[in-house]
């Protein structure tokens, strides 16, 4: 049996890449370290159900805490989703940013690196790529050009773990994926954000002329597309993952609203984002071509399976907007 050290899983990426490993691979025990920030819910996965399962309250940023867990347990895989992932919070406030993203990167590479796991599987994004004008798509080799605090962060760990696989060798992969919307995401995003201000009877604040665009890709496709590149990725190697599905802001709300008969007059045009990117859009065919991942759902399925989801859930999301938490739940539109 071999263990897989998932950091940040309770959060959204990281709970379902749990539920997938779990019931998918039976011979791999699961170790989830999370710090538990405002979006992470520790409800998510319920510990009476799993087996060879272990949850650890740490900060990866704290390398004393970190090291315990490597101490502890012997540990074959690490897959690092952990990170503060939300663009509008680095803009106001971007030091947590480079404590967790990089910092945190940085110790859990060095734990990896003197305790010789077999694979560190680095969790990226296609923001560190910039923004992209009316055409083109973000291949593996586009330049980086982080525009945001987030994502020069994000940027930033992918350079350090690149870094780790010239000077010492060692096994390292990177996955960048393009927006994920399903069940779990925090409503501070705008998918999640749009179905409970929709149900709820709240503005939907959409930021600038509403045009720009993102690649959607249904959280389900992004875990497998993980899954697959920690057992078939080629060392020092970076996959990305697209849904290829584009659309634009205005166009994913109005889609939500009609799929919830409520009436476009909730959305309500607000003060652009700073650094706005203006189109993300990915060539996933790498992925495709050496591993066969493609995505399984489109958009309309996927939005779908997330409406019914936050519809089955309330309790889930209503803790959320009316709890401990609720102050983070506010725009970031109210919040500026
Ligand atoms: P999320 O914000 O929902 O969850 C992040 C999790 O990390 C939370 O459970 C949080 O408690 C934990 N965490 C934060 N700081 C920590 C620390 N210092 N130590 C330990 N745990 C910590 O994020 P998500 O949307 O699930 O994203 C997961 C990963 O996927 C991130 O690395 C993100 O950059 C990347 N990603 C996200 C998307 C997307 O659309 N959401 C797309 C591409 C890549
Ligand atoms: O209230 C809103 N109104 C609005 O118009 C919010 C929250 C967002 N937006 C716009 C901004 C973006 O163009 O919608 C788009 C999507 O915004 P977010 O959901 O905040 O996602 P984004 O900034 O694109 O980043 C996401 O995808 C890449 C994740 O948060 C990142 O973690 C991931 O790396």
């Amino acid at each position: 049996m071999k263990t897989c050290l998932i950091t940040g899983g309770l959060g959204f990426i990281g709970t379902n890449f749990i539920k997938y490993l779990a019931s998918h691979r039976k011979d791999i025990a699961i170790i989830n370290a999370d710090s538990i920030t405002y979006a992470a819910n520790p409800c998510n996965i319920d510990e009476k159900t799993m087996v060879n399962y272990k949850f650890y309250k740490i900060d990866i940023a704290n390398n004393d805490e970190l090291a315990e867990i490597f101490k502890k347990n012997k540990i074959d895989y690490v897959v690092n989703f952990a990170a503060e992932s939300h663009v509008d919070r680095s803009i106001l406030n971007p030091s947590v940013f480079v404590k967790t993203n990089i910092e945190g990167t940085l110790n859990l590479l060095k734990l990896s690196l003197e305790h010789k796991i077999e694979k560190f599987l680095q969790i990226s994004t296609d923001e560190v790529y910039g923004s992209l004008g009316k055409d083109g798509l973000f291949t593996e080799m586009t330049p980086l050009s982080p525009r945001s605090p987030y994502s020069a962060s994000k940027a930033s760990a992918d350079m350090l773990v690149m870094s780790f696989f010239h000077t010492y060798d060692m096994p390292v992969l990177i996955t960048r994926c393009s927006n994920n919307y399903g069940q779990y995401q925090f409503p501070e995003k705008l998918i999640p954000l749009t179905i409970i201000n929709a149900l709820t009877g709240k503005d939907i604040p959409l930021y600038g002329d509403g045009k720009n665009i993102r690649d959607w890709i249904y959280v389900d496709d992004h875990v497998r597309g993980v899954l697959d590149v920690l057992e078939k990725g080629r060392f020092g190697e970076i996959y990305n993952i697209g849904g290829r599905s584009e659309m634009q802001n205005i166009g994913i709300i109005s889609l939500i609203l009609k799929k919830l008969n409520k009436p476009l007059s909730l959305i309500k045009y607000v003060k652009d984002r700073a650094g706005h990117d203006r189109r993300y859009a990915m060539d996933f065919s790498k992925i495709t071509e050496e591993l066969g991942f493609k995505p399984q759902l489109n958009l309309n399925e996927g939005l779908d399976l997330t409406i019914s989801w936050y519809f089955e859930n309330e309790d889930w999301w209503k803790k959320i907007i009316s709890g401990d938490y609720r102050h983070y739940y506010k725009t970031m539109y109210e919040m500026r």
